[in-house]
């Protein structure tokens, strides 16, 4: 039994007091709900100010990155353990925006994981292809290949407590969606290709987040299918009422 976790991700957006202001807001209206885990990741320079208005007992606190190594010699970086610290839970890794713009490779990546793992904090890792990729037919060659890329690499705990996002590029930032079908079909091939990686009681175990502009109009079909376990929400979990109704259908 897989208990769905709702992400929001806030990316670059929001002053400290819309910060507040929306997790307040998510805060309130989420209290009704049960059985969906929910988590919301501001900038790091909110996350002081989204962690003391949460009461800690509705909504998780998340970061958007975290460092590839610990505490030391990494200017501009944070690491896992100072992230910890300010009560972040949960943290997103390999976002389809952070391998474009910055470069980020499976194998830094793959430190970052391991970092997270090491700190306690639990590391979504986002997969996907881009629109070329999928026309290509290499959808299933690419998604497979970041997924090996990052778990071969990690060592002790494998993929440990993670969660991973399946993110279509093509589905960020778009408003394009895949199909209920094609994330289904996503979903379940990366479960396969966990239960090669460690085995099927851990991958049968481990949540599949949809990611790529999932919203209130969309998000019951796409919760519905059998090996969806949750989303990775952008622009819509900047809206509290829109973040919300996403948790509810995940119910
Ligand atoms: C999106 O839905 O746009 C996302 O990138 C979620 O991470």
């Amino acid at each position: 039994m897989r208990t769905p976790l709702i992400a929001g991700n806030w990316k670059m957006n929001g002053r400290r007091g819309d910060a507040e202001a929306l997790a307040r807001a998510v805060e309130v209206k989420v209290a009704a709900l049960s059985g969906v885990e929910i988590c919301v990741c501001p900038p790091f320079v909110h996350l002081q100010a989204v962690q003391s208005v949460l009461s800690g007992e509705h909504v998780a606190l998340g970061a958007q990155n975290c460092a590839d190594a610990g505490p030391g010699a990494r200017t501009g970086e944070i690491a896992a353990e100072m992230l910890l610290d300010y009560g972040v839970s949960h943290v997103i890794l390999g976002h389809s925006e952070r391998r474009a713009h910055y470069g980020e490779t499976d194998e830094v990546i793959a430190a970052r994981y391991q970092e997270a793992q090491n700190a306690g904090l639990i590391p979504i890792l986002c997969v996907g292809e881009t629109l070329a990729e999928r026309e290509a037919d290499q959808t299933e060659a690419i998604v497979g290949g970041q997924i090996r890329g990052v778990t071969e690499r990690l060592e002790g705990t494998g993929l440990g407590n993670g969660v991973i996002a399946y993110e279509p590029v093509w589905a960020i930032g778009t408003g394009r969606t895949a199909t209920a079908d094609q994330a289904e079909h996503m979903h379940a091939f990366i479960r396969e290709q966990l239960a090669m990686l460690e085995g099927h009681a851990n991958a049968s175990a481990r949540r599949i987040l949809y990611g790529g502009s999932m919203k209130p109009a969309n998000a019951g079909e796409l919760l519905a299918q059998p090996d969806v376990d949750g989303g990775l929400i952008g622009g819509a979990s900047l809206d509290a009422d829109d973040f919300v109704a996403i948790c509810a259908a995940a119910q």
